[in-house]
Order: structure tokens, then sequence, then C-alpha cells
């Protein structure tokens, strides 16, 4: 099968609260659908959602890029029969693309042969799959808000609660992670996430004087991340990588390391996280996959990623998703009780409401 033409479309999605990134207030997300279209009438979808403060690239660069990684993809073949990831991915791996342009391009090219091979996209990314992911609850705001929140999502069926910390005062964060871990029921975990905001003696403070039993790791809880092995040696809180992966993958460094935060969007694609996850997993550290408020199709993505990369009891980090006032997909994806089937997800092909996007496409 041959790709025959290749399609753009932006889109700018209301979120339902603002969100602030590294102080940037956003009220909308933008992004590019991108549409490949087979010679045999098959298409496959991807998103490239580059996310402000956290992407080098941004929408603008991006869009003078697609005359030219649209023309790229016209006349990539797909092999009739199911063959490898690697053999399906091959013709973008000469290809220089942005990090978020990558996860795109290589999505729609899975939804496509998962389309020609009458397969799922989870299958063609793994051989052993698990048939649900659960995800964490992602609660942000004030004390008291974060604190409903955490009533609610317990209340829903949530299991693990995900709270950013270091954005005020360290006697706040405290106070604040305290009441939810009273909140949490003995089944529950909860995940922190400093953003690397903390210095060396904030965090190991903080780390000394929160009830710690519930959590299951704290995100980048420093500034200087060359700080971190002292901080893992005198304190009990296990450590996650999240900022500090970026542009950096050297597995010596990840020693002591309870979990990685794999973000394809940031991390450049399907293949990049498959491998850091294959890597992790040899070290003994858990891969947690992690979306960056991508649109429904990304999301859809990461979902099949999770399930296929997961070891059932981790929580994927893509409750990024409830931020969304409007999607692309006309049904939105059922999370329900943190947890998404994947047979709820794969059984229809995702319908696009093409009538609220941009087309963009270079011809
Ligand atoms: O700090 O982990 C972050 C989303 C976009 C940019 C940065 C981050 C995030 C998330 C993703 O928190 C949601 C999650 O990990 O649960
Ligand atoms: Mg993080």
């Amino acid at each position: 099968m041959r790709i025959v033409a290749c399609e753009v479309w932006g889109y700018t999605l209301p979120l339902i609260n603002p969100l602030s990134l590294k102080g940037l207030s956003i009220h909308f997300r933008s992004g590019f659908l991108i549409k490949c279209i087979a010679e045999s009438g098959g298409v496959g979808w991807g998103d490239i959602a580059p996310i402000p403060q956290f992407s080098s690239e941004t929408w603008e660069t991006i869009k003078e890029q697609v005359p030219e990684f649209t023309q790229n993809m016209i006349g990539v073949t797909i092999d009739k029969t199911t063959v490898s990831l690697e053999r399906l991915l091959e013709p973008l791996s000469t290809m220089t693309l942005y990090p978020s342009v990558r996860f795109g391009l290589e999505t729609a090219m899975c939804n496509l042969a998962a389309e020609e091979w009458a397969t799922s996209v989870s299958s063609i990314l793994s051989t052993r799959i698990n048939d649900f992911v659960f995800i964490n609850a992602l609660l942000t705001g004030g004390m008291d808000t974060i604190c409903e929140s955490a009533e609610q999502a317990k209340h829903n069926g949530y299991k693990t609660l995900k709270v950013k910390v270091g954005q005020g005062a360290l006697v706040d964060d405290i106070e604040c992670i305290n009441k939810v871990c009273d909140i949490a029921n003995k089944d529950m975990t909860i995940r922190l996430d400093a953003n690397q905001a903390w210095t060396l003696d904030e965090a190991l403070t903080f780390s000394r004087t929160i009830q710690s039993d519930k959590v299951e790791y704290i995100e980048e809880p420093l500034k200087a991340s060359e700080d971190l092995a002292v901080f893992m040696a005198e304190s009990s809180l296990p450590v996650a990588l999240d900022e500090s992966l970026i542009n950096r993958s050297n597995i010596e460094d990840w020693q002591g390391i309870k979990a990685v935060i794999i973000k394809p969007t940031l991390l450049g694609g399907i293949l990049q996280a498959l491998n850091l996850s294959n890597k992790a997993r040899s070290l003994g550290i858990r891969s947690v996959i992690s979306s960056t408020f991508e649109s429904g199709v990304g999301i859809c993505a990461l979902v099949q990623l999770a399930a296929a990369i997961g070891d059932r009891v981790t929580s994927a980090g893509l409750d990024t998703y409830r931020w969304l006032k409007k999607d692309v997909l006309s049904m939105p994806i059922p999370f329900r009780g943190g947890c998404i089937k994947l047979d709820e997800l794969e059984k229809s092909p995702p319908e696009i409401r093409c009538e609220e996007l941009q087309d963009l496409t270079y011809d």
C-alpha cells in the first residue's frame, strides 16, 4: 500500500480551565492533525501537539515545515503483510523531524497500518498487550481545590492521584500533601511532581516532613539534577525522572530511580518511547506513559502505547484529556473510573470533526 496524499489540519481547542505552564497561562490548546491517505482509500490520523514552554518547536515553526514533511510522506509504502514496527517506520528514520512531528507521523503510520493489516495499533506495538489502562488523576490548583478533586477522584474510582508541588510555599505543600494522603484510602497511591522547583535543602525538608507511605514517587524534585544522587541517598522518597530525560538517555544516570515519565510528544515518538521503556525495564525501572495535553487522536495513541508497554498496575499519566472542553473526536475517549478499556477504544475508527479544523494542506 502506498501513501498518495497527506493532509494537515490545524486545531485550537478550548480548555475547561486555564493551564499554567511554567508561568504562562493558556486558555486554548493548538496543534495539527495529520491525515495520511493510501491508494486503497485507507486513512491514518496522527496528532502533532507541541506544548508551549516544554517543546523546543512551536506551532509556527511546524507550520513552516508542513510542505516539506507532507511531501516526504507521499510515496511511502506499507507492506501488504504484517511486518515489524521498525520496518513500518523505517521511511521516517531518515527524515529530520521535530519530536512532536515525529510522534504525529509515526502514529498516523501505525493507524494506517492497523487498518491495512486489519489489526489494532496496540498489537503492532507489542505482542503482549493489556486489555485496560489505569490513569492517574491529575490534581492542580490551590489546597482546597486539590482536596476536593482528590475526594472526587477517590469517589470516581481512581487508584492513583498526581499532585503538583513546588509552585508556592513549602509549608503549604507539606500541609496539602498530608491532607491528600489522609483522603486517599489504603488501596490508593500518590504521585508528586515538583517540576524541578526545589533546592536540595527544600526537597529534603519536604521529604522528611510529609507522610510518605502512600507516595509512589516524586517527579523531578530538584532544580539541579546533579544533586539527585545526594537526594536519593538521604531521602526515602522514591524519585522519577521527567524533564531530565529530554536530550539525555544515559542509562547509568538512572541508578536508583523508581520510574521514568515517558512523553512521546517531547521525547520524539513511539520508537523512542519503546526504546526508553525497554531500557528502563532492564534496569528494574517502571515506565509511565504520559501526555502533554494532546487532542483525542494523540491520547488514543498514548493509551495504546501504555497498553503495549504497561505492567497492568502502573497508571498512565493521561488525565490531561479531561482539560479539553472540546475535542477533535466526535466521540470522546471513555475515561471511566480512572480506567480505559482497549476494546472500547479500538472497536471503531475515530470520527474526526473536520468542520472545526483549519485545512493547512500544502498543494
Ligand atoms: O510536569 O509532568 C509534567 C503535562 C505537560 C507538561 C508537563 C507535565 C505534564 C503532566 C502530564 O503532568 C500528566 C501526567 O503526568 O499525569
Ligand atoms: Mg512531570
